[in-house]
C-alpha cells in the first residue's frame, strides 16, 4: 500500500501563488506516488470573522481550484472538512491532551492576534485552538506525509508532538507524520512587503497575486513589487524583494540555478518584473480556463466532494473509535 498524504487549505479568500507554489502544485505532482487525501478546511475558516453566506461558495471555489491545478478526483480524495464530523471529535480529545503552554507558543496565533488589533476580547478561542484541529485533521487519516509550505513548520512540529504525547500516554495509536516541502517556493513573500509571507487575508491590493488574476492585474501588481535601490539583479546577494521575484520565476519555470543566473544576473528590475509577470500569467492561464469550466459544472463538483467525503469517512471513524477506546470514553 502506498503511504498516505493529507493536506488542506482554508476557504478564506482567493488562493494565491504562494498557496499554489508552496502546496497545491506539489500535491498535484506527487499525488500518484501516494494514497492522497486533500481537504478544504472550512472549520478553520470560521476561526476568523467571515461571511456565512459566502463560505459554502468559497469551498466550491477552492475545490474547483484544486481540480483545475491538477488534482485527479478519481485518485485523490477532495472533500470539505465539516462533512466529516470526526475532525472535531478528535480535536476535542487532543485539546484535553495538549498542554496550554504548547499552544501559547504558536507564532501564527500571536501574529494573527496582532493583525486583529491585539485585543484578546475580540479574538475567538478557535484561533487559539486552531493548531489542535489541524493536528486532528492530519492524524485522523494516519497520514505519513503532509505536503505544506514552510509557514506550517511550527504547526507540523506540534502535530508530531501531539501524536507522540498521545501514543506515550495511551499506547500506539497515531502515525507520526512528516512535513513535505518544495525545494523552491516553500515560502513566497508579500510583494508589497517581502519580509512578510504572502497571505490570503492581507488587506493591501498590491500584496499578492491570486490564481485567478488576469494578465493585466498580474503585470500591474508585479510592476509595483517592492525591490531595492541597486541598479540591477545582484545574483550573489539580492535584496528580499528581488530574491522573492526570482523565486517566483524559478518556481514557476522550474529552471536550474545556472540557467537563472545566466539569464537574470545584472538585469534591470523593470525587465525582471515584466518577465516574471509573463511567466506567472502563462502558467496561470490553463488553470483559469479549467477553473471556469468546473465552476459551470456544479453538480460534478458537488459529486466529487460528496463521494470523497464518503470515501474517507470510514478511515476517520476507525481512528476516532481507537482514540476513544484508548482514552477510556464510554462505548457499547
Ligand atoms: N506565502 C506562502 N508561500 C508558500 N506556501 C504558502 N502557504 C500559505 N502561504 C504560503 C501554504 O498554503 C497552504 C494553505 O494554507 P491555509 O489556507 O491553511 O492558510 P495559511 O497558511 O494561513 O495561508 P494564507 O494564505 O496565509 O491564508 P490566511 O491569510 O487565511 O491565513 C499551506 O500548506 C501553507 O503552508
Amino acid at each position: 500500500m502506498k503511504p498516505r498524504i493529507f493536506s488542506g487549505m482554508q476557504p478564506t479568500g482567493e488562493l494565491h501563488i504562494g498557496n499554489y507554489l508552496g502546496a497545491l502544485r506539489n500535491w498535484a505532482k506527487i499525488q500518484y506516488d501516494y494514497d492522497p487525501i486533500f481537504c478544504i478546511v472550512d472549520q478553520h475558516a470560521i476561526t476568523a470573522p467571515h461571511d456565512p453566506q459566502l463560505l459554502p461558495e468559497r469551498c466550491e471555489q477552492v475545490a474547483a481550484l484544486y481540480l483545475a491545478a491538477g488534482l485527479d478526483p478519481d485518485h485523490s480524495a477532495v472533500f470539505v472538512q465539516s462533512q466529516v464530523s470526526e475532525h472535531v471529535e478528535l480535536a476535542w480529545i487532543f485539546t484535553c491532551t495538549v498542554p496550554f503552554g504548547w499552544l501559547s507558543r504558536m507564532t501564527q496565533f500571536k501574529a494573527k492576534t496582532l493583525q486583529a488589533g491585539g485585543n484578546q476580547d475580540s479574538i475567538g478561542t478557535g484561533l487559539f485552538l486552531y493548531p489542535v484541529l489541524m493536528a486532528a485533521d492530519i492524524l485522523l487519516y494516519q497520514a505519513r506525509f503532509v505536503p505544506v509550505g514552510d509557514d506550517q513548520s511550527q504547526h507540523m512540529e506540534l502535530t508530531r508532538n501531539i501524536a507522540q504525547r498521545f501514543n506515550n500516554h495511551y499506547g500506539d495509536t497515531f502515525v507520526v507524520p512528516e512535513a513535505k516541502m518544495p525545494v523552491v517556493g516553500a515560502r513566497i513573500m508579500g510583494l508589497d512587503d517581502p519580509t512578510k509571507k504572502m497571505s490570503k487575508s492581507a488587506a493591501s491590493p498590491t500584496h499578492s497575486i491570486s490564481l485567478l488574476d488576469p494578465p493585466g492585474r498580474v503585470r500591474k501588481v508585479l510592476g509595483r513589487a517592492v525591490t531595492d535601490s541597486q541598479a540591477g539583479v545582484n545574483w550573489e546577494a539580492p535584496g528580499n524583494g528581488v530574491a522573492n521575484l526570482l523565486t517566483i520565476f524559478q518556481a514557476f519555470s522550474e529552471w536550474t540555478d545556472e540557467r537563472m543566473e545566466a539569464h537574470f544576473a545584472g538585469m534591470r528590475y523593470g525587465d525582471l518584473k515584466k518577465q516574471v509577470a509573463e511567466m506567472v500569467s502563462s502558467k496561470l492561464e490553463p488553470i483559469q480556463l479549467r477553473y471556469a469550466e468546473l465552476m459551470d459544472c456544479r453538480d460534478y463538483l458537488r459529486g466529487v466532494l460528496r463521494s470523497s467525503a464518503e470515501r474517507v469517512k470510514p478511515v476517520a471513524e476507525e481512528t476516532v473509535r481507537a482514540a476513544k477506546q484508548r482514552t477510556g470514553l464510554y462505548f457499547l
